[in-house]
C-alpha cells in the first residue's frame, strides 16, 4: 500500500461528477461499497507493517470522510435541481370556491323587522331564555289559574317553589325587566327564542322565535298603537299595504286586538295564501293593562303605553310561502340554501 493509492483515488473523487441519482449511487459503491476501492484499501491496511500505519492511517482516514462528503454534497446537489425542475403550480387556474354560509330565514325577517324599529327610534333588549314565574306571568297579569301556567303548556326547570324557574313562553318577559330597569320613556324591541310543551307538527312547534315591542310614555294611545303598525307593516310588506284590526284578548294588554295584513300575493281578490280572504294575520297587540304597569312600578295614571308580539316563523312562512314550520328547524341544506342572501358582516 503507498501513498499514490491514496493520492490517486482522491484525484479522481475531486474530479467526480454525476448527472443522476444512479451515477451518484454508482460511485458510493464504487469507493465505499463493500467491494469499493476506499474499502480495498481498509483491508489492505491492516495487514501493514507499523511504520507504514503511522505514515497512512490519518491520510486513509481522511480520504473516507472526504468519499462520504462528496457523495452527499452530489446527492444535494441533484436534489435540488430535480426540485427546480418540478412542475410549478399554475396561478392561472381557478381557485377553490369558499362556500360561504347563507343566514337562515328567521334571522332575516328578524334582523329585517329590528332594522325597521331601530328606524322608528326602538332599542333592541335580550333576556335569559331560563325565566322565572315572575317576569313570564305574574308580571304580566296571568291569573293563578291560567293554562300557561301548566305543566302541558310550559317547560319547568324546577317546579314547586313560590318562583319557579321555566323555559320563557314568550319574550314579554324581557319588556317586564326593561320596565324594572329603564327609565322613561321606553320603547324597546325584544327578538328571540321562546319555548311552549306543543306536539311538533306542520303548524307548531316546541320552539319558536318572537319579537315583540314595547312604548311607555306619557299620554300613548291606541292611535298611537295602529299608526306604529300601520307604518311597520308598510315598509314591511310594502308601501300599498291595508291593516285591519280585530278585537282579541291577553292578559297583558287591554284592549287587545290582532292584526291582518292585507294579502299582498292576490291583492284582496283571495288566493291559497290568504285562503280566499283577502288578510293574512302577522300579530297580536294591545294597550298594555295597567295592572302590567303597577307590577314593574310604573304609575298608570301618569304613564300608558303599547305593545305588540309576533311569531318570526309565521311572518317567514308568509313571506316565502314555507308551509311547515319543521324546514326552520331541521337544518336540511337544500331548505337553507334557497335563501341566498349576502351576508352582512
Ligand atoms: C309587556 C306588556 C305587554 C306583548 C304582546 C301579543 C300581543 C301577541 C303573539 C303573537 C303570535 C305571540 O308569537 S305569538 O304566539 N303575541 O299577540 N304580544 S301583545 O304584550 C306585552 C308584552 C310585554 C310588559
Amino acid at each position: 500500500m503507498k501513498k499514490e493509492d491514496i493520492e490517486k483515488i482522491l484525484e479522481d473523487l475531486n474530479a467526480l461528477k454525476c448527472k443522476t441519482a444512479k451515477d451518484v449511487e454508482e460511485a458510493r459503491v464504487r469507493y465505499l461499497g463493500k467491494r469499493g476501492e476506499i474499502t480495498a484499501l481498509f483491508e489492505e491496511f491492516r495487514s501493514v507493517d507499523g511504520a507504514v500505519k503511522r505514515e497512512l492511517g490519518r491520510p486513509l482516514n481522511e480520504l473516507k470522510q472526504k468519499a462520504i462528503a462528496k457523495i452527499e454534497e452530489l446527492k444535494e446537489a441533484l436534489a435540488q435541481i430535480e426540485d427546480e425542475s418540478a412542475p410549478k403550480a399554475d396561478l392561472s387556474l381557478p381557485g377553490d370556491p369558499m362556500s360561504l354560509g347563507s343566514r337562515h330565514p328567521v334571522s332575516i325577517v328578524r334582523q329585517e323587522i329590528v332594522g325597521i324599529f331601530r328606524k322608528f327610534g326602538y332599542d333592541v333588549a335580550e333576556g335569559p331564555e331560563i325565566e322565572d314565574d315572575h317576569h313570564v306571568f305574574e308580571a304580566l297579569n296571568f291569573p293563578a289559574n291560567h293554562p300557561a301556567r301548566d305543566m302541558q303548556d310550559t317547560f319547568f326547570v324546577s317546579a314547586g317553589h313560590l318562583n319557579p324557574l321555566l323555559l320563557r313562553t314568550h319574550t314579554s318577559s324581557v319588556q317586564v325587566r326593561a320596565m324594572e330597569t329603564m327609565p322613561l320613556p321606553i320603547r324597546v324591541v325584544c327578538p328571540g327564542r321562546v319555548f311552549r310543551n306543543e306536539a311538533i307538527s306542520a303548524r307548531a312547534h316546541c320552539i319558536f322565535h318572537q319579537i315583540e315591542g314595547l312604548y311607555i310614555d306619557e299620554n300613548v294611545t291606541f292611535a298611537d298603537l295602529k299608526q306604529a303598525i300601520l307604518l311597520f307593516a308598510r315598509e314591511m310588506f310594502g308601501p300599498e299595504t291595508q291593516i285591519r284590526m280585530r278585537p282579541s284578548y291577553f292578559p297583558f294588554t287591554e284592549p287587545s286586538a290582532e292584526v291582518d295584513v292585507s294579502c299582498n300575493i292576490c291583492h284582496g281578490k283571495g288566493c291559497n295564501i290568504c285562503k280566499g280572504t283577502g288578510w293574512l294575520e302577522i300579530l297580536g297587540c294591545g294597550m298594555v293593562d295597567p295592572n302590567v304597569l303597577k307590577a314593574s312600578g310604573i304609575d298608570p295614571e301618569k304613564y300608558s303605553g303599547f305593545a305588540f308580539g309576533m311569531g318570526l316563523e309565521r311572518i317567514a312562512m308568509l313571506k316565502w310561502q314555507v308551509n311547515d314550520l319543521r324546514h326552520y328547524f331541521e337544518n336540511d341544506l337544500r331548505f337553507l340554501r334557497e335563501f341566498n342572501t349576502s351576508i352582512e358582516v
